[in-house]
């Protein structure tokens, strides 16, 4: 048995060192690497389970093609021969928007942005824009920060007050979980604010219980009590932001009677956060979940606003941590990418591609190519993707196991995982070290690289000399400039990780981002896009102050959270247990309903309908489902088929968690 240390290649805010052992050419054991200096030899059950996903009998071993209805292995030659002929014909007859590039970002690999690279040198396909994941985040505090920028993991201890605004730190962000105990232990105050009383809620101080998709409101709140007692910081304000008397005009425009009946927050609990952000630094930890709402940008926004009033931007122990996308931002992406290869372009959203496939014209899509997501589990409204995915001619996936997506597919490409392929690794969502993963194993059967794959394809093209570079070079090209700053292939061979230069607390010279340089309460950026760059009174679509008769249809709000065991799709077929639909209901829906625990109960709306066992969720807000998202159409199907596909109102995130559904006892 010989130990090597290797990384986490899972999309997760923790991005872990592992410590791997290898016997006989398989992977053994993972374990964290415990001179990791943020993950510190601890790692989550998925990350140990990717031994089990390696190892799974489950893989995809060869290239598969569908003949009749049934997958046929064939060669790597006769795949990649015909995909590229038919590449080759719809680019001639069409053009190559004809081609939609559909895919996620299930592998942090640094590497795995050479798909890109792929499609800019074939000419330019149709591809995805935004994220149903934090798009309407990312873009929000693009809008008032000029960027989205995190905190380093240590400034914690600089903290005073902890607000966790969202995030479901126990479940998915592993290692700030731990930092929180620490924190605590040294004397911060934690907070928690959620519609679900989560496993972070049990350590808080205090716990906020707010009506899911109006957190915004709640902010609105927090400041009018602030600038009431005068605890805002007028210095900020004064020389560092603009827009600041349209947020005052808002403020004005709600009463505190209003924002408790929106929130069921009481003004008790307004005073007192406006104390806790006044008497800082406070570190307020918004997570994703909120953000997945029609009005989920103009949320963040309004948070972000707060943060910023109360004097906790720019300082140490202070920060509006979302994203961190200083991490992604150091690497050479675009020599990775080539981006000015494109001739043609077209985008889709992300949110909308299903859409966007049926109703594409002047050029229809003819082909798609999924790699890195398996749109068919993860994307809103899977009926409808379903009907997009069946409607083209030809759909390639590239993937390790056969999800509901590659069971729609023409062609199967088995691809590599983590210890089968060299790659770094780095995650532009908590911290800043990015980790060396060694080629450790040969894959299994003729599984192959993606990047080998893009080469044979480029090669077949007629651009080869793209992607003509070793394993190397190619890392090398993505480090660009940071080797001059010592961050070298050759150290990361040696270090395993090693820090990206960013700055450790974003801002604190406060020039900004924005075409300002200022903060903006009120945003060019957003007028700049023809949107209206104002903060406001939002609500969430599916709710009865948006949708009245909705909401007398379909009475309860389903909120459809990242699963504890499993990350997103990834480890559903792996594990026995959580092949069953779980539907967690308040206590409220439960009395309602008349329901019990382990009750079976069909959920449903005019999208589509899941049937599970009860759970009942005592402290959750009133009127709320839970059904954790990823799960297989084989044992049971994907919560996806009740969420929306709505754009958020910046138009870069999703509306997956604005859902109204209703349930109800399954009697047979
Ligand atoms: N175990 C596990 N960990 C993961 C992942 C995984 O699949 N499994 N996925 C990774 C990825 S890609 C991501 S994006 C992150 C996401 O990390 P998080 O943001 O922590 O995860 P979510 O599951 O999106 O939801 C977070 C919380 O939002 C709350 N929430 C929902 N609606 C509202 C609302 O209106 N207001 C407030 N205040 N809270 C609300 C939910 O109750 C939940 O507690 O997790 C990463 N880590
Ligand atoms: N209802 C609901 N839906 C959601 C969410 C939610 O909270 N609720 N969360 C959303 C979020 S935050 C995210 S990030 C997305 C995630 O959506 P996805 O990224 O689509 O989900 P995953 O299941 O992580 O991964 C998809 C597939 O990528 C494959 N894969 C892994 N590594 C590689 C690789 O190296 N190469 C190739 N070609 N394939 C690989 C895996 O086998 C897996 O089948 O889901 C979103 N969908
Ligand atoms: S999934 Fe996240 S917490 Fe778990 S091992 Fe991987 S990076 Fe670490
Ligand atoms: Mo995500």
């Amino acid at each position: 048995m010989v130990s090597y240390k290797s990384a986490c290649p899972l999309n997760c805010w923790d991005n872990c060192g592992f410590q791997v052992e290898v016997e006989n050419g398989k992977v053994k054991k993972i374990d964290g690497d415990p001179d990791h200096p943020i993950t510190q030899g601890k790692i989550c059950g998925r990350g140990r389970a990717l031994e089990a996903r390696a190892n799974s009998d489950l893989r995809l071993l060869y290239p598969l093609k569908k003949i009749d209805g049934e997958f046929q292995q064939i060669s790597w030659n006769q795949a990649l021969d015909e995909i590229a002929r038919k590449m080759d014909e719809v680019r001639k007859s069409t053009g190559s928007t004809s081609i939609l590039h559909s895919h996620d970002y299930s592998n942090s690999g640094l590497l795995k942005n050479i798909d890109k690279r792929f499609f800019n040198c074939l000419g330019g396909v149709t591809e995805l824009t935004g994220s149903i994941c934090w798009g309407a985040g990312i873009e929000a505090q693009t809008w008032d920060f000029g960027n989205a920028f995190s905190h380093s993991p240590d400034d914690l201890a600089n903290s005073k007050n902890i607000v966790i605004w969202g995030r479901n730190v126990a479940r998915t962000n592993m290692h700030l979980y731990q930092n929180l105990i620490t924190a605590k232990k040294n004397g911060a105050n934690l907070i928690v604010i959620d519609p679900i009383f989560n496993a972070t809620a049990k350590i808080a101080h205090s716990y906020i219980s707010v009506k899911p998709g109006m957190d915004g409101v709640l902010a609105i709140g927090i400041m009018k009590e602030m600038i009431r007692l005068e605890l805002h910081d007028r210095m900020f304000i004064e020389h560092y932001s603009t827009g600041f008397s349209d947020l005052i005009e808002l403020l004005d425009s709600i009463s505190i009677d209003e924002i408790e009946r929106y929130t069921d927050v009481s003004r008790e609990t307004l005073l007192e956060l406006a104390r806790i952000y006044h008497k800082g630094p406070t570190s307020t930890f918004l997570g994703l979940g909120m953000q997945r709402y029609a009005n989920g940008g103009n949320t963040i926004r309004l948070i972000d606003a707060l943060i910023a009033i109360s004097g906790n931007i720019g300082v140490p122990g202070g920060g509006a941590n979302f994203g961190h996308l200083q991490v992604g931002q150091s690497f050479a992406v675009n020599q990775l990418s080539l981006p000015e290869r494109k001739k043609e372009h077209r985008t889709f959203t992300m949110m909308k591609q299903a859409e966007g496939i049926l109703e594409a014209v002047d050029p229809e899509i003819k082909m798609v190519f999924v790699t890195c997501g398996n749109p068919l589990t993860q994307v809103p409204d899977t009926n409808l993707v379903k009907k997009a995915f069946e409607s083209v001619e030809t759909l390639v996936v590239v993937e390790q196991f056969m999800t509901d997506t590659a069971e729609l597919a023409d062609y199967v490409l088995p691809t590599t995982m983590v210890f089968e392929e060299e790659d770094l690794y780095y995650s532009s969502m908590y911290h800043h070290y990015v980790n060396y993963g060694p080629q450790l194993v040969s894959a299994p059967g003729e599984a192959k690289s993606d990047l080998w794959i893009w080469t044979e394809l480029a090669k077949r093209l007629g651009f080869g000399e793209d992607f003509n570079y070793s394993k190397e070079e190619w890392i090398e090209m993505g480090l660009g400039g940071l080797q001059e700053k010592g961050i070298t292939l050759e150290k990361l061979k040696e270090m395993n990780h090693l820090p990206l230069p960013v700055d450790e607390i974003p801002w604190e010279d406060f020039q900004f981002g924005t075409p300002s340089g200022k903060y903006e309460f009120t945003s060019q950026t957003a007028s700049s896009k023809g949107l209206d760059g104002k903060l406001k009174l939002l609500f969430p679509k599916e709710s009865s102050y948006s949708n009245k008769e909705l909401s007398e249809k379909y009475p309860y709000t389903l909120l459809t959270i990242h699963p504890m065991r499993s990350n997103h799709s990834q480890h559903y077929h792996l594990i026995e247990n959580l092949q069953t639909i779980k539907i967690e209901v308040s206590k409220d829906i439960a009395e309602e309903k008349g329901l019990v625990e382990d009750e079976v109960v069909r959920v449903f709306n005019d999208r589509g309908e899941l049937t599970g066992r009860v759970r009942i969720l005592p402290k959750a807000h009133s009127k709320i489902v839970n059904i954790d998202e990823g799960q297989w159409r084989k044992f049971g199907g994907s919560v996806n088929l009740l969420t929306p596909n709505g754009e958020s109102d910046n138009k870069q995130g999703s509306t997956l968690y604005d859902c109204l559904v209703d349930l109800e006892k399954v009697t047979s």
